[in-house]
């Protein structure tokens, strides 16, 4: 079977109706940032599953913007997931008749993404008005974490769970995780080591104080402010593709004939605050509470490449082809700096690396001049596919796969790299 099918295969298979599941067992869900990637995968098979994709997520928009990182299958078995909807009781914001969400969020892709499945087809986007319907859910989201989220008061959102960051178990959480008293583990029951190797997954402790920042902000009744976040820290990616969604609302409202200059003056907005996280050609999280720079090695701090028109673009991509991450060698960027003794190349977001986020830096590197680099990540990727099927993530040395099986959005950045490049 060709790789185009093989991974049509996954990402059909996990199909649910109405949304796709990042991956069966481990993630019986919908999640928000995967649902993202999956969309502009699933343009190429169906650009009306591809837009449902989005607004199925959008269906389970909060009323005050925010969108849930994960929206629950009411059809998947009530204990499939930890921490399920018992836990996160969002009901009791939302009422009955809202779907079953958590109550954080993850990085806002999905405009991004949004304008892609449009662009892609826009006969069928302008008979279903998927723009006219989406764009002010779109716009509500990123006034959200605007307005609610500016936690440093720096003109950055912050994010208050490493969960809403997408790359939870990154070291750069380690410090600002370590004020936060673990939930024991006899007051909770995991249900990700029912699928996961223990050596993949966080650990325990860690787990416990992921579980006590969603219960207090839980029992706030989801109240953003620092005197509930224990944890708040601005975060590259959630900053940078803020500035990238919001560059996708320019086309947006342009198509809809909406004014495109506050979206204009947001992208630039977000461009000159984003140095305030940058140090030695790399950009850093900022820990609000110890107000300082969370210093480490993240392939976050390459994110920002996707910011249209970064002044500092050029830095970046030396860090990315230099010895900490050896980009253009390896074809892939690990998820953490090769050189430090922290990085390990098989546990979450410690140094394996990941197929959304390759997606992400070879399209800011075509938009910042480096179309060569960013072919070498295409190929990379095909052949870490080739070579080790469609995993949630990958050794960066070897290209061994890791993690799940028939994961979705690695299906379809394959699907969309085979399509346009
Ligand atoms: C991982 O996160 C979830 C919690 O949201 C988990 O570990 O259980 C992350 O890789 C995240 O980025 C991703 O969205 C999610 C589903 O694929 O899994």
């Amino acid at each position: 079977m060709s790789l185009r099918d093989q991974a049509a295969e996954v990402l059909l298979g996990n199909w649910r109706g109405h949304n796709t599941i990042p991956a069966p067992g481990l993630y019986p869900h919908q999640w928000s940032w995967d649902s993202a990637f999956i969309a502009v995968g699933l343009r190429h098979l169906s650009s009306l599953r591809a837009q449902q994709e989005l607004e199925s997520l959008f269906g389970a928009q909060w009323a005050d913007g925010r969108v849930p990182h994960i929206v629950f299958d009411p059809e998947a078995p009530r204990q499939g997931y930890f921490p399920g909807p018992e836990f996160w009781r969002s009901e009791e914001v939302n009422g009955p008749q809202h779907p079953d969400t958590s109550g954080i969020v993850q990085p806002p892709v999905h405009a991004l993404a949004a304008w892609e499945v449009h662009a892609s087809d826009p006969e069928t986007s302008r008979r279903r008005s998927f723009l006219e319907r989406l764009y002010p859910k779109l716009v509500a989201w990123h006034d959200y974490l605007r307005g609610r989220r500016d936690l440093g008061g720096r003109g950055l959102v912050s994010i208050v769970h490493p969960w809403e960051s997408g790359m939870d178990n990154s070291p750069s959480w380690d410090a600002p995780l370590q004020r936060v008293e673990p939930v024991p583990p006899t007051e909770f029951q995991r249900r990700d080591l029912d699928h996961a190797d223990a050596s993949e997954r966080p650990t325990d402790a860690d787990y416990g104080r992921y579980v006590r920042l969603a219960a207090t902000y839980r029992d706030h009744g989801y109240a953003d402010g620092l005197q509930v976040h224990e944890f708040a820290v601005e975060d590259p990616v959630t900053n940078s593709l803020l500035a990238a969604s919001e560059a996708a609302l320019v086309r947006i409202a342009q198509e809809l004939g909406e004014p495109a200059h506050p979206h204009e003056a947001e992208v630039a907005r977000i461009r000159d605050a984003l140095p305030l996280l940058l140090e030695d050609g790399l950009f850093h999280s900022y820990d609000v509470h110890g107000g300082d720079l969370v210093r480490g090695g993240s392939v976050a701090g390459l994110v920002p490449l996707v910011v249209p028109g970064l002044p500092q673009a050029q830095d970046l991509i030396a860090t990315a082809t230099g010895p900490r991450f050896r980009a253009e060698e390896l074809g892939v960027v690990p998820s953490w700096d090769l050189t430090d003794p922290l990085f390990d190349p098989s546990r979450y977001w410690r140094g394996p690396a990941w197929f959304n986020i390759t997606w992400l830096l070879q399209r800011g590197l075509d938009d910042h001049g480096a179309p060569e680099l960013a072919q070498v990540l295409r190929t990379g990727m095909l052949t870490a596919a080739n070579r080790s099927g469609f995993r949630e993530y990958i050794d960066p040395r070897t290209c061994e796969g890791k993690g799940a099986h028939h994961f979705s959005w690695t299906a379809a950045v394959v699907l969309d790299l085979l399509a346009t490049s």
